[in-house]
């Protein structure tokens, strides 16, 4: 494949871009080739993780974020911007991908603005190391903010966010106290927390919760946070010696489909990465995925080649004898990986 996608896409072409994204997002030698060129090209990008239960508003919320920084105040330049929503292949959230296209539709008439939705495919590590793909696209293609919604639904989704410079968590109220993102273990990963729909009346009982989690000792953002969201505290305290400040997790409101609360979250999208660039943070998330996306690569082309080995047609024999604990899983392992007689 030429050259010329390359430069292509480095330029910023949304038809190379949008070709780029679906030989990566096939996962084909292409595909491949086209990372390997790019790669030294990514590394700009804010990178921000939009997570939540379904139907909490994710998709409306990330439609007026764009519009938002697409609004720039008077004298600076609006920043481009790539969107990826990852569509859950769960049947409860079906009508999703229509949805969310038609929601995102306004925004298409915009040549700053790349929203591209890809299906999950279930298995596990699948959907990471083809989205961080799409990122790096995009990424190289010089857009400022990558946006990547998905459903907090998986392990694989909860990883896509924490992969994110910047994880926001998305609640909405109408479920009480028993706050969804507890079992699914998102709250743990949010730099930013967001009760949308907060035109409803319980609204206030979700902030509440949220913040009253925050506060629970063993959690890590509690950690994080050391006080309770909106503290004020002596200077000293919020900057002790030799340390670097804290990042204060803000439980923030918004209203998606009206645009309420969201030139707010978006100032504090901004304050995070100021924040990360202040404290080397930045530097560590970078790493944190680069580290993340080479395991997976590792582990995935291990698994591969293991696969067209030999031993790898002993699998139900094995299984078989395990079931039956007629052999060990240590012994089964080497079996699988050295042969019978290891
Ligand atoms: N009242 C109210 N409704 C909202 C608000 N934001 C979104 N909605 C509605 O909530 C529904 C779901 O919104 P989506 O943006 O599709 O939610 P989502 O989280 O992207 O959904 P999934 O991608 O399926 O998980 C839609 O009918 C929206 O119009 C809000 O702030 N207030
Ligand atoms: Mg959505």
């Amino acid at each position: 494949m030429s050259d010329l996608l390359i430069e292509d896409v480095l330029s910023g072409n949304p038809l190379a871009v949008s070709r780029s994204l679906t030989e990566v997002e096939n996962d084909t030698a292409h595909g491949r080739q086209l990372l390997d060129q790019l790669f030294p090209h990514t590394g700009k990008a804010h990178l921000i993780g939009i997570t939540g239960a379904p139907g909490t508003g994710k998709s409306t919320l990330v439609n007026a974020l764009v519009r938002h920084f697409r609004r720039p105040p008077e004298g600076s330049p609006g920043r481009r911007i790539g969107v990826i929503a990852v569509d859950p292949s769960s049947p409860f959230s079906g009508g999703a991908v229509l949805g969310d296209r038609i929601r995102m539709q306004d925004l298409a008439g915009d040549p700053d603005v790349f929203i591209r939705s890809t299906a999950s495919r279930g298995a596990l590590g699948g959907i990471s190391s083809t989205t961080s793909g799409m990122v790096e696209v995009l990424d190289a293609a010089g857009y400022e903010l990558v946006i990547v919604e998905t459903v907090g639904a998986g392990q694989a989704e909860v990883e896509i966010a924490r992969l994110a410079h910047t994880a926001v968590v998305i609640e909405a109220p109408g479920l009480g106290d028993d706050i969804q993102t507890i079992k699914a273990g998102i709250l743990e990963i949010a730099d930013l927390l967001v009760v949308n729909k907060a035109d409803r009346p319980d609204a206030h009982r979700a902030v509440r919760t949220l913040q009253n989690m925050l506060e629970l000792p063993g959690t890590s953002a509690r950690d994080r946070l050391h006080h309770g969201p909106g503290a004020v505290l002596p200077e000293e305290e919020q900057q002790p010696q030799g340390q670097l400040p804290r990042w204060e997790i803000p439980v923030l409101t918004t209203v998606a489909t009206t645009g309420e609360g969201v030139a707010e979250l978006a100032a504090r999208i901004d304050a995070h990465r100021e924040h990360l660039q202040q404290t080397g943070g930045w530097k560590r998330k970078e790493q944190d995925r680069i580290k993340s996306e080479l395991d997976a690569l590792l582990q995935r082309r291990l698994v591969d080649r293991w696969k067209s080995s030999p031993q790898s047609e002993n699998y139900q024999l094995v299984l078989d004898q395990l079931v039956n604990r007629q052999i060990s899983p240590q012994r089964a392992v080497d079996w699988l990986v050295k042969g019978k007689e290891s």
